[in-house]
């Protein structure tokens, strides 16, 4: 119900929704711009009583996580308490969506027919900008090249009740820490790295946009129970290492799979030195290592954070609130009693790390770089120098690593390769210009780019290098998957933080050792380079600016327009229903060896033109996967004639000729990012069935979403058992039941056959989803 009231002498409107729960109200005000109090006494009212009743049932102490997690429970006396295995629901307060996930979310909440949203959401717009001469001319050029999807989302924003973000209002993770996030809170984001929220006390999930349409809707947000991983800091960082350099080491210790449906909590005395912004770097990164999210208790330095970012009532009531807000002193002592698995890192000893090339958990300290790249061939010349994204644009971190480019321009040095600098939100640019430290950095040759996602997400156009040139550049941000930044596979990208980059950039190679090596200055001196200090926060306070943000409108009768003939934007026609008879004698499209992460299945770069368009972006569908039947990446065998196509065609091949196909995976296949693309391109062409060694978290919930059966061999072995011709048909499809073992049979080329054991991980909601042809179709008709 939505009504009109007078609320602190202002007039607001209220929505009420009661839909979920007759024990939680959903308030949303109608300036949307920010975290209201009144939520945040809503939330910590629900926690408290909440987590009593969830401790009762556990009789133990509680470590943070769970108390966020149950605290948010759709019901917390059924929840289930075994972690990794059972489902859930939970009611977030809030929804975050960034442009190039939020079409296809969009697309799919206009099918649910509502009149607005129930829980508070905000649209932003940071991944379509593509950088090339700077912020100013590049903010133009988007704005025209995308001009019909930035009204697309701008008038669904206003219709639905959306707090909307424009171009060049800053990058999604930014926004929403320096305007929404609060401690204890319960957020989901169509974005992997929506956990960079954790970094001020909240589970914050990255998650596709089907999931965010459910909680959209006023559904709950159902997933699996995480199992709870516990690292342990003690000392306290120092001289060049930075909050970076902790989740580099973590993602070296468990690795891209270790984190997989598991919570990240951070615990012990080396937290509390860690600025909120440097929490957040570490929280944000934790999609690196698959975690379902990571999370640090609340503490001064978020008391700081809330202050400085004009929440002073948040933080007042957050402190009154401690218990919610951190781990019982029991956990902190006998960690082991309490967490799946313990980490300990000790920040005294930590040195800077870089890690990479093609994935993030290749990790070496920096003083082992050179070494390191000698040995493997690595292009010692760096082409590149990237700081910024959503990882890594704090205050802080642009004013470690201005202090290093004002040290270094003092001592007559300049960066030797093109530095690129992204700030992650117009508030943070708007303080950095101000306070002099982009003049720091553009004085040692840096150009500025926009407040957006950029060259980490592809939108880069690079002249300085030949398609297919081999080449390593160094970059703050967090992914580096091969082809992610500029589209070039032969591009060895590797990852450290913004003053290990700056570091480099200075000396100009993979040689060059900041810490201990000397550089010649432009007057031929033997010239160091000393460690950056810089203040957390901005002493003058952060700039006040709502640039770019627009309010949803009072009058919901907007009209939101599709071209039929647009080749972005594309209405949503629902999947096929369930028919058993698509399982049989599915032929095999591909089986992708090694990495195959949401990169290889639906690159983004170009490709971000068609993320509203379901056919025409399914034209990129496995084009980056390396096939077991075929030479060349992106390509696969046409089993009716042998021909070797592209794999996007040949799954429109199938598809035309109503051939049900199924795909073959590896380990922690789709890892990466949120987007549903990479599960509804396959869904679309007419995949039933994707098989695997073991999957990423989101991917695996965004096929179960779009109707795709997600399966994982009982025995991994069995992955070599598949080839090209095989046929296979899934045996005992309709007693699916939670936990029940399906059996493929694997129809060979010579008429035998073998059966194999695999395993779904559906629960009961979930395969009524799948019965119904997609959760939507579910939604739907219920
Ligand atoms: C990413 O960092 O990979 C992205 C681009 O932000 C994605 C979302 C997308 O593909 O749109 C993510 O992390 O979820
Ligand atoms: Fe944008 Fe890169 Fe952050 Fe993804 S990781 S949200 S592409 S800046």
């Amino acid at each position: 119900m939505r009504e009109n009231c007078n609320f602190n002498n202002k007039r607001f409107r209220l929505n009420i929704s009661t839909s979920f729960s007759s024990s939680k109200y959903i308030i949303i005000l109608m300036d949307l711009s920010k975290t209201h109090i009144e939520l945040v006494e809503r939330v910590y009212k629900t926690l408290e009583s909440n987590i009593a009743l969830y401790k009762s049932r556990k009789g133990n102490s509680l470590t943070l996580a769970e108390k966020i997690l149950y605290g948010h429970a759709k019901n917390v006396s059924d929840t289930s308490l075994i972690r990794g295995e059972d489902f859930g629901d939970f009611l977030p307060d809030r929804v975050a969506m960034q442009d190039a996930t939020a079409q296809m979310a969009l697309l799919q909440f206009m099918q649910a027919e509502l009149p607005e949203t129930a829980v508070p959401t905000t649209v932003h717009c940071d991944h379509l900008i593509q950088a090339y001469e700077g912020a100013n001319s590049d903010l133009n050029v988007a704005n025209k090249t995308h001009k019909e999807v930035f009204d697309f989302l701008r008038s669904a924003s206003e219709k639905y009740n959306i707090g909307f973000w424009g171009p060049g209002a800053g990058i999604i993770h930014q926004v929403v820490l320096e305007q929404y996030a609060f401690p204890g809170g319960m957020m989901i984001g169509t974005d992997s790295h929506t956990p960079n929220a954790g970094g001020l006390g909240m589970v914050a999930i990255g998650v596709g946009g089907a999931d965010a349409v459910d909680v959209m809707a006023g559904m709950p947000f159902n997933t699996k129970i995480p199992k709870l991983i516990g690292v342990k800091l003690t000392g306290k960082l120092n001289g060049w290492t930075a909050p970076k350099d902790i989740i580099l080491k973590v993602a070296e210790i468990l690795t891209v799979k270790g984190g997989t449906n598991a919570i990240v909590e951070y615990f012990g005395e080396g937290t509390k030195q860690i600025s909120t912004t440097g929490k957040a770097t570490i929280t944000n990164m934790g999609a690196e290592i698959g975690a379902t999210c990571s999370i640090f208790p609340f503490d001064k330095k978020g008391e700081e954070y809330l202050d400085a970012t004009g929440r002073s009532d948040i933080a007042v009531l957050a402190n009154k609130n401690m218990h919610l807000l951190t781990a019982d002193d029991d956990v902190v002592s006998n960690p082991d009693n309490f967490f799946d698995q313990v980490v300990e890192i000790n920040l005294d000893t930590l040195e800077p790390h870089i890690v990479g090339p093609h994935t993030p958990d290749l990790a070496r300290p920096v003083s082992r770089l050179k070494e390191d790249a000698i040995d493997n061939s690595y292009p010692l010349q760096i082409s590149s120098a990237l700081i910024g994204s959503c990882t890594n644009s704090s205050y802080e971190d642009i004013g470690r690593a201005a202090y290093i480019a004002r040290e270094a321009a003092k001592k007559g040095l300049k960066s030797k390769v093109p530095l690129m600098v992204t700030p992650g939100s117009e508030i943070t640019r708007a303080t950095i210009e101000r306070d002099g430290y982009l003049r720091d950095l553009e004085a040692i040759g840096a150009t500025v780019l926009a407040n957006a996602c950029g060259p980490c997400i592809g939108q880069w156009k690079r002249d300085d290098i030949e398609p297919g040139e081999s080449n390593s550049i160094v970059s703050s941000y967090n992914r580096n998957f091969p082809a992610r930044n500029d589209g070039n596979k032969e591009t060895l990208s590797f990852i450290g933080s913004p003053e290990t980059v700056i570091g480099l950039a200075l000396g100009g190679t993979l040689e060059f050792d900041f810490l201990n090596d000397t550089l010649i200055n432009d007057e031929g001196d033997e010239v160091k380079l000393s460690p950056p200090t810089a203040e957390e926060l901005p002493p003058e306070g952060f700039a006040s600016t709502l640039e770019g943000f627009i309010q949803p409108k009072e009058d919901s009768n907007v009209e939101v327009v599709i071209d039929p003939n647009s080749e972005r934007l594309q209405v949503l026609t629902p999947f096929d229903p369930f028919d058993a008879n698509n399982y049989t004698d599915m032929t095999v499209l591909m089986k992708a060896v090694g990495k195959c992460t949401t990169d290889h299945i639906s690159p983004a770069g170009k490709w971000l033109r068609f993320r509203g368009h379901l056919e025409n972006i399914s034209q990129n569908l496995f084009i980056g996967v390396n096939n077991a039947f075929s030479d060349e990446s992106g390509t696969g065998i046409n089993t009716i004639n042998n021909k070797v196509m592209t794999l996007p065609e040949l799954a429109k091949t199938y598809h035309e000729k109503n051939i049900n196909w199924i795909a073959i995976g590896d380990e922690n296949y789709g890892e990466g990012s949120s987007r549903e693309h990479a599960a509804m391109e396959p869904r679309f062409r007419g995949c039933r069935v994707v098989l695997v060694k073991s999957f990423a978290r989101i991917h695996e919930a965004n096929l179960k979403k779009q109707g795709i059966l997600p399966l994982t061999f009982a025995d991994k072995t069995d992955y070599e058992k598949i080839e090209q011709n095989d046929k296979l048909t899934i045996k005992n499809l309709e007693n699916l039941t939670p936990g029940s073992k399906v059996t493929v049979s694997i129809q060979k080329e010579d008429g035998s056959a073998v059966d194999i054991d695999t395993n779904h991980s559906l629960s009961e909601e979930q395969i009524s989803w799948f019965e119904s042809g997609s959760a939507l179709n579910y939604i739907k008709s219920n």
